[in-house]
């Protein structure tokens, strides 16, 4: 039988800790990056990252979701933040979410068109999200699909670039991230996922 080279994890938010082994990679890439349906709120890891705006003060989507999860004390932080740039990344506690953390990211407003410029931010938010994490010494994050939802990315590039920009992270930094989470919400987003993750996390 073949052994999978990516996993499908069913993670419940009555889990103590993310339990999250087996597989057949053996500290491989594979090992490392899971794909989860469902909402990113309770899920609990060192960091979920949200898909937010450059004000940072909240919105719709996962953004709205996440506020809302993790109660006002999360708005208050940001307010101090003072916004963020486009493909930059900013963190703050998690408060009343099962994660300790969030890493605030901007993604492109894409609108249906993805140019160099859309593509280029897109990678950042994915390396500026993991390079927090390096600095905050985190090892769990999971990611939802940025700006694949009202920032209008086309869904099958943006997975392309966000499996590529994880994939190169995690063998240029091998030793400190365990865990990545794609967190995918849309069934479209699953279907696309699922195939490319085979390939893209193939053990050799
Ligand atoms: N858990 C995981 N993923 C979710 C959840 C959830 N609870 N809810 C939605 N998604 P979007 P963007 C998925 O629109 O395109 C906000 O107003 C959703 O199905 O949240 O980067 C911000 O404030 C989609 O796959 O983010 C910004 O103004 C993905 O999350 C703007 O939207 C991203 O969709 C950012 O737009």
């Amino acid at each position: 039988e073949k052994i999978p080279t990516w996993r499908e994890e069913n993670i419940t938010s009555d889990k103590e800790d993310v339990e999250l082994t087996g597989g057949g990679g053996a500290g491989g890439l594979s090992d490392k990056v899971s794909l989860y349906k469902g909402d990113i709120t309770i899920l609990e890891v060192d960091a979920i990252v949200n898909a937010a705006n450059s004000s940072l003060l909240g919105g719709g989507g996962v953004d709205g979701c996440i506020h809302k999860a993790a109660g006002s004390c999360l708005y208050e932080e940001c307010l101090s933040l003072k916004g963020c740039e486009t493909g930059k990344a900013k963190i703050t506690c998690g408060y009343d979410l099962p994660a300790k953390y969030v890493i605030h990211t901007v993604g492109p407003v894409a609108r249906g068109h993805v140019g160099p410029t859309e593509s280029s931010d897109l990678a950042s938010c994915y390396q500026n999200s993991l390079r927090l994490m390096e600095e905050h010494n985190l090892r769990t994050v999971a990611f939802p699909c940025i700006s694949t939802g009202i920032y209008g990315f086309p869904n099958d590039p943006a997975a392309d670039i966000a499996l590529k920009t994880v994939k190169e992270w995690i063998q240029q930094n091998p030793d400190k991230i365990t865990r990545v989470i794609f967190c995918v919400f849309l069934e479209n987003d699953f279907a696309i996922y699922k195939k490319k993750m085979s390939d893209f996390f193939k053990d050799d």
